[in-house]
């Protein structure tokens, strides 16, 4: 590369991936070959429309692409194509939710999701995202005593409130979603029923987590996370939505599609197909399982009590430390999480009670139990312990340079 400057930030960031342990629940690293396909020369193609119906010429290979990762993206999820389709042109998580909406209800209209600070989604109607401004939005939350999904409650909800979708998904929330029930509940007020799998997209491929297939409409997922491909995202929907949801992805949406990311998310798909991704997909969840037991047994609060999935919550409110500062502390020690409200938070959101912890790449990395034992000490030893956070970096870096990030 010639240009210097890129170049060493591009290799001090390669450095710092390497030598922390990243517990963010959103986070992964990609393969080699997920890289090499991102950075390929599709980058260079316009290809707005859609296979077989361009805008502009040369895109007959563009569509050999396209029309690949659609098909591998319904079989990896066991779905036929003459009942669901894929879209793989949402930039991200974020178009993908409001492109879907798009198609589903008028602005104005009304949808029921889960709130940010209960364990939703930004675009699941927070008064901070657009979709509060576009769209009407009843929220449901968790229950104020096992901090667990209420689905009487949200049944009551979707009855006072009519929804025209009812939005499932979650970006902290440690247990298995019961799609079933809400089906129901969509039934019972006619709605269409939307699961936004952002964050199990990977463990539903493996076969670590319950598939929303069976009872969703609409599926949406960023493929960054569990699934460990490049930033992007998938829209599945049921064929008789094909042509409002198509369209509200292109032209409605967006221009044209990222089709370098497009060809790393067919690759991350084939590996997600591969006997081992099954394997990887419950030792994200085994990881998280003993992370969040080795931290309970050192006395922290985590919500619901453990987890079924690749992330938990802690409250760390009583130690003393809060949200902020425990995320800066656990930074210089080289361990990155991040700050997240907890269910009924007294504390405001730049500063909440919690914090969340995901396993999805440290499992990559080939970390296991043993591990999480270890790292569950270090966070021990910088929030309660105070061992200085400069101290316990090189104790870190030793544990990183065993687990190389090899993509
Ligand atoms: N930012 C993602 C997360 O961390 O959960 C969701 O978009």
């Amino acid at each position: 590369m010639k240009d210097k400057k890129i170049k060493k930030i591009i290799k001090k960031e390669e450095e710092r991936q390497q030598d922390t342990i990243d517990l963010i629940a959103s986070e992964n690293y990609v393969s080699r070959d997920v890289r090499e396909a991102s950075a390929s020369v599709f980058t260079n193609k316009y290809s707005e429309g859609y296979p077989g119906k361009r805008y502009y010429a040369g895109n007959s290979i563009v569509d050999e692409l396209e029309t690949l990762v659609q098909e591998r993206a319904l079989k990896l999820f066991g779905l036929r194509s003459h009942a669901w389709g894929a879209n793989a042109q949402a930039l991200s998580g974020a178009p993908a939710n409001i492109w879907a909406y798009f198609a589903l209800v008028p602005p104005g209209g009304k949808l029921m999701g889960q709130a940010l600070d209960q364990g939703g989604h930004l675009t699941h109607g927070s008064p901070a995202s657009h979709t509060s401004t576009l769209w009407r939005w009843a929220h449901y939350g968790v229950d104020a005593h096992t901090y667990r999904l209420d689905y009487d409650a949200i049944m009551r909800l979707a009855k006072k409130e009519n929804p025209k979708v009812i939005v499932a998904g979650t970006s902290a929330y440690s247990r298995r979603i019961d799609f079933k029930r809400f089906r129901a509940i969509a039934d019972a007020v006619g709605a269409y029923l939307l699961v936004d799998m952002s964050h199990i997209a990977g463990l539903v491929a493996g076969g670590a987590h319950p598939s929303p297939f069976p009872y969703a409409d609409v599926v949406t997922t960023t493929t960054h996370k569990t699934l460990r491909g490049p930033r992007g995202a998938l829209l599945f929907f049921k064929k008789e939505l094909e042509k409002q949801i198509n369209a509200s992805v292109f032209p409605k949406g967006q221009g044209g599609p990222h089709q370098h990311q497009t060809a790393a998310i067919g690759v991350a798909l084939y590996e997600a197909m591969q006997p081992s991704f099954r394997r990887y997909a419950k030792e994200i969840i085994k990881n998280a399982d003993a992370l969040s037991r080795a931290l309970k047994n050192f006395g922290y609060t985590i919500i619901t009590g453990g987890t079924d999935t690749h992330l938990f919550l802690i409250d760390i409110s009583q130690t003393g430390v809060y949200g902020k500062e425990a995320q800066t502390l656990l930074e210089r020690a080289g361990i990155i999480v991040n700050m997240n409200s907890i269910p009924f938070d007294s504390q405001k959101p730049f500063n909440p009670s919690g914090v969340r912890i995901g396993t999805p790449a440290v499992t990559t990395r080939g970390m296991k139990a043993k591990e999480m034992k270890i790292i569950a000490g270090f966070i021990h030893d910088v929030l309660q312990k105070k061992k200085k956070p400069d101290g316990v970096r090189k104790e870190v870096k030793k544990l990183c340079a065993k687990f190389p990030v090899s993509g």
